[in-house]
């Protein structure tokens, strides 16, 4: 083949693998699986290597390539990287937009939405659409050129695509680690005993300011564009969000997360909506920032010292605060499994007060190194339970002991016992311990096991020392007039109780498993079982070897349900439940009833008429399986809205996707 020839399949591969590149990071839309862009970029390399003459520095097998440096040079910034000045409350926000539409004149004013992106900000450099520098903001007027590790990140174009390119034009956006790049990093970090990071925005920067290039590819960093700095007179836009598109059909990756609002209260009414979706956004957020979309009159505002007028970031209340650890305690679970728990000096985090963190279990408080009287870092996201960051050692004072585990059940003075391989340690005294009878009473009451509303700790607590129970059968002998005299309950309540507990007893098979609390039989199990042997008597009756034909049981488990229904005193309090009147329909899961039976379903995205937890209680009573991940094994993907990477993978591999519409109907169908 002729050096001609060549060089035409070189740039058509270049042109495939960028296209592929664009689809990828920018559409959200790939046309190709991952097997088929690596075959392609192969083929690339090793055209490259046999004629290194083709070789060019825009080629996309050149992002890693240059030598360790000593230092990063400084550069200084054409147009300052500004900051944004902050909102912390409604009051802030109110008095932005007021600002804003007194200097205008006018009555309302478009915004353009944004997510606040907990990286860091970098400038990239495009001359005649080549990336030709990249830059830390530094103070704003200066910063670091770390141009050659940003040509490691994918997601940043090496070259700008499209018929309209300026001559020059200064990218600005943000580099990140998505959440599950953070915890896949910090996972292998600690396989390989090396540093673990805080968060996404640390593990970001130190990737960014690693001086070997080598080891910033291997990093999973990513880029948002959110405006631009310098730009020659062929770059036009007229809007904010017009801009973002522009630079979008150049190849640049812009956050999905942003929106145009109308006047103060679309910034609050998309401040709620994106805080409540906090938890879903795969990247870490740390507020939302709303611009002034038209470009003209952004000018007409221009700037206060290091911001701009026209922009503010409303920040979300903080989830990290700093408190004093007053005691730590150890809490026995409903399997005996000692927990830790950190008592502390009350603190506000993100509006909630919070006096205790679980320090998980004996491993993790001494990697911590957590000690009474310690100040640490408390961090609370969402719903799950605050938990210890990390100690500020510096504050340490003088006399603290390291934390030992107790060598007995803190409840019953059982002995606490370690098995080789597990990290928990537990008390050894079943239900003789009293701790975990009372929390088998509230798994066995819990809303995804026999769901009897209102039986809450403080409840279980005084009916279990007031001997009114001492297992879960005891709770349906239970009498008004006894609950009724109880702490914070009356007739009214009392009442509520027990025909909560009426409710209950009309039950699905794998709710009633599952309530029974057998160690490792969690709710998937507990199904599988159900399906498996239809009756309680032959799951009650089955020996190991049966036990193990089970979907997910092995050795292990077998033997534990197995000593389980051995227990005779186990048996007796199944008896007396059944007596009580507990009973469940036998079609719930027996094989007639189960239409999706062998479908696997994945849910992506929300939906509208129901959580995604009701969705897939639902696919699974008609005997469908729900997996977290798109595979070639998977029947339908259920989409929502809002939906990323997994409708992404589905299209990849040709996986029936389903709307809302579709999916409401396949359930409703006879
Ligand atoms: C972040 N961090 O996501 C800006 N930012 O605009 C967004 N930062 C910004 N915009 C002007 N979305 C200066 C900084």
């Amino acid at each position: 083949m002729s050096v001609d020839d060549n060089n035409k399949r070189i740039e058509k591969l270049r042109a495939l693998i960028n296209e592929h590149n664009y689809r990828y990071h920018v559409l959200d839309d790939p046309s190709v699986s991952d097997a088929e862009y690596d075959r392609l970029f192969k083929q690339l390399l090793e055209l490259e290597r046999a004629h290194p003459e083709l070789t060019t520095p825009d080629s996309p097998t050149q992002r890693i390539g240059a030598k360790p440096l000593a230092s990063f040079p400084e550069i200084k910034h054409e147009v300052p990287m500004l900051s944004l000045e902050n909102a912390f409350t409604p009051e802030d926000m109110l008095a932005f937009d007021r600002r804003v539409r007194e200097r205008l004149g006018v009555d309302e004013v478009v915004y353009l939405a944004e997510t606040k992106i907990d990286g860091l900000a970098i400038s990239l450099l495009y001359e005649h659409g080549a990336l030709i520098r990249a830059a830390t903001r530094g103070d704003g007027t200066s910063g670091e050129d770390v141009t050659q590790n940003v040509r490691t990140i994918r997601s940043v174009p090496l070259t700008l695509r499209g018929p309209e390119i300026p001559a020059l034009i200064e990218v600005r956006g943000e580099v990140y680690m998505s959440k599950a790049g953070f915890h896949k990093l910090n996972q292998e970090q600690q396989k390989i005993e090396s540093k673990v990071f805080a968060n996404p925005r640390n593990a970001a920067a130190g990737s960014l300011r690693q001086l070997d290039p080598a080891i910033t590819a291997k990093r999973p960093l990513a880029f948002y564009a959110y405006g631009i700095g310098q730009f020659s007179t062929d770059f036009m836009a007229d809007t904010h969000a017009a801009l973002l598109q522009q630079l979008k059909s150049m190849g640049m990756p812009i956050s999905p997360e942003t929106k145009t609002v109308t006047g103060v209260d679309g910034c609050f009414d998309f401040y709620r909506r994106t805080a409540n979706r906090r938890a879903q956004i795969p990247y870490e957020i740390d507020g939302v920032v709303f611009k002034v979309n038209d470009r003209r009159l952004q000018e007409q505002l221009g700037f206060i010292s290091r911001a701009p007028r026209w922009a503010i970031a409303y920040k979300f209340p903080p989830q990290e605060t700093v408190t004093t650890v007053l005691a730590i305690d150890v809490q026995v679970g409903r399997t005996g499994a000692l927990t830790p728990v950190a008592r502390l000096d009350p603190v506000s985090v993100g509006g909630v007060t919070v006096t205790n963190a679980t320090l998980h279990n004996e491993d993790e408080i001494l990697r911590k190194d957590v000690r009474m009287g310690d100040t640490v870092v408390i961090h609370r996201a969402g719903d799950v339970i605050p938990e210890v960051v990390r100690v500020i050692t510096d504050r340490r004072p003088a006399k603290t002991a390291k934390f030992v585990m107790p060598a007995h059940c803190p409840v019953c003075g059982s002995a606490v016992k370690r098995e080789a391989e597990e990290a928990v340690a537990r008390c050894s005294g079943g239900l003789y311990c009293p701790a975990q009878c009372i929390q088998a009473i509230l798994h066995f009451a819990s809303r995804r096991a026999m769901d009897i509303d209102g039986l809450g700790d403080k409840l279980v607590e005084q009916l279990f020392q007031r001997q009114l129970i001492a297992n879960v059968a005891d709770l349906y002998g239970l009498a008004i007039e006894q609950i009724a005299y109880l702490d914070r309950m009356g007739t009214k309540s009392a009442a509520n109780l027990i025909a909560a507990l009426e409710k209950s007893k009309a039950t699905e098979f794998d709710r009633f498993i599952y309530a029974l609390g057998i160690r490792g039989v969690g709710e998937a199990t507990a199904r599988n079982l159900a399906m498996h042997f239809d009756t309680l008597e032959k799951l009650s009756q089955a020996g190991v070897e049966e036990l193990e034909r089970v979907p997910d049981v092995g050795p292990v488990i077998a033997n534990q349900i197995k000593n389980f229904f051995d227990e005779k005193h186990n048996q007796a309090i199944i008896d007396r439940l059944l007596a009580a009147g507990i009973h469940w329909a036998p079609s719930a899961t027996s094989t007639t009833a189960q239409r999706l039976r062998g479908k696997t379903f994945v849910l992506t995205g929300t939906l509208a008429a129901m959580t995604r937890d009701e969705a897939k209680h639902r696919l699974q009573s008609l005997g469908a399986k729900v997996s977290n991940s798109v595979s070639r094994k998977t029947d339908y993907v259920v989409s929502g809205e809002e939906t990323g990477s997994k409708l992404r993978k589905a299209r990849e591999l040709g996986v029936a996707v389903i709307d809302e519409k579709s999916f409401l109907k396949l359930l409703e169908e006879k």
